[in-house]
């Protein structure tokens, strides 16, 4: 049985027989960088409209309507879900914003998608996920960097013995929006990012690649945080993600910051396996790139974000190869996220469309399937527990258990 496999077919029966059914009504809170992706991806699957959206405050709320061509303007999440009555709705406020958001849709009966971190806390997210089973209602959690077709090829080639026994996994997540003390967003705010900026933000995009490619458990971690701009300067107006580089020196207050804004982190996993990762907000020159590399008793495999039609694989005996993306070249399973023939590039805005076929599809049927193929409020809530391992670490300055 392949679980992911099946989720997969699913999601591309509900492209080819489900376009005459009623559409499935969406609403999106939170309309930032990230909101936007959102609602473009929904706007490629058929069948799926954006019926209404959430903002800050009503003007900023109309004014993204307008912008996006969205019928529906709300401040009021509440107030949203009691009178659109959305299928599902897609949560992508800044952290602090999610748990109370998550819970009132769940009890208004709404499937949900959020963006992650999931929730500030391990106890949120264990209440979360507890009350989206009791409903029995679809959650997902926005991890689209496991939809680039090459990082479930990758998977594929661990499932199917390729790679042998790995032992060792080195990742890196690096970015430069937050590179200079005036790039300025509330992600640098501890009451609003939580413990945590630079883990949560992308480090839980890193482990979750790791652990599901790998298909191994972090067991135990030894982190190092700094943070290079302990005073970063406020705008005295709201910016929102990676929009603050853009800023005049102009009006700024100076704000002490807690959060980290580089971290390296040792792993152990539970075969005994080694890792270490980087991540940085800091990193001139790093836009958006995630590098990940596994080396395995029978070979390795590399990818990088910034190339993500390509994927290195290592041999010691014979000559390397590259494996491009193309629905010939790969696994059945992974045919299934790739929309294009070889050649007709593939990229970020297309892993969240993949990811939201196979939501959509569940969506359709009105409850979480057994055994989703896509990334969960249980993936979420493993993504805060090693966070906050790993916060716990770096305070100590020690070797932690998860
Ligand atoms: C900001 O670092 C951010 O928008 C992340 O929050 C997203 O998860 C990542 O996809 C791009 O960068």
């Amino acid at each position: 049985p392949n679980p992911h496999l099946e989720g997969v077919l699913a999601a591309v029966a509900y492209m080819s027989t489900e376009l005459a059914d009623k559409p499935v009504k969406v609403a999106v809170a939170g309309i930032g960088f990230i909101g936007q992706v959102h609602i473009e991806s929904l706007r490629r699957l058929p069948g799926v409209e954006v019926v209404a959206l959430c903002h800050s405050s009503q003007g900023s709320a109309e004014a993204k309507a307008k912008a996006w061509h969205v019928p529906r303007a709300y401040a009021d999440f509440g107030a949203m879900l009691a009178e659109v009555k959305p299928d599902c709705v897609h949560i992508a406020t800044p952290n602090s914003l999610h748990y109370a958001m998550v819970k009132a849709a769940l009890q208004a009966g709404v499937h949900v998608v959020c963006e992650k971190p999931l929730a500030l806390t391990v106890a949120e997210a264990q209440e979360l996920l507890a009350l989206a089973k009791e409903k029995k209602l679809v959650h997902a959690v926005h991890f689209n960097v496991r939809y680039y077709p090459l990082v479930r090829e990758m998977k594929r080639l661990r499932e199917k013995g390729d790679l042998g026994r790995i032992h060792s996994v080195l990742g890196t997540y690096l970015q430069d929006w937050l590179f200079y003390a005036t790039d300025y967003n509330w992600r640098v705010e501890a009451a609003q990012t939580g413990d945590s900026k630079v883990v949560a933000d992308i480090g839980s995009h890193l482990i979750d690649l790791i652990e599901y490619v790998s298909g191994l458990e972090v067991v135990e971690v030894m982190a190092d945080f700094s943070t290079v701009h302990p005073v970063r300067k406020k705008p005295k107006k709201a910016v929102e993600t990676y929009s603050g580089k853009l800023l005049a020196e102009s009006d700024y207050d100076d704000v002490a910051v807690q959060v980290e804004d580089q971290a390296n982190i040792l792993l152990r996993f539970g075969n005994g396996a080694r890792g270490s990762v980087s991540v940085s907000q800091v990193a001139a020159g790093r836009k958006n790139d995630v590098n990940v590399e596994f080396s395995g008793s029978k070979s390795s495999v590399a990818w990088d974000s910034t190339r993500p039609d390509e994927l290195w694989v290592g041999l010691r005996d014979t000559a390397n190869r590259v494996l491009l993306r193309d629905p010939s070249l790969v696994d059945i399973e992974t045919r299934g996220i790739i929309s294009y023939p070889g050649g007709h590039n593939e990229g970020f805005g297309d892993t969240s469309k993949q990811l939201y076929r196979e939501i959509y599809a569940a969506v359709r049927q009105g409850a979480q399937p057994a055994n989703p193929s896509y990334p969960t409020f249980a993936h979420g809530l493993r993504e805060l527990l090693l966070c906050d391992k790993i916060v716990e670490s770096n305070r100590k300055q020690a070797w932690v258990k998860v």
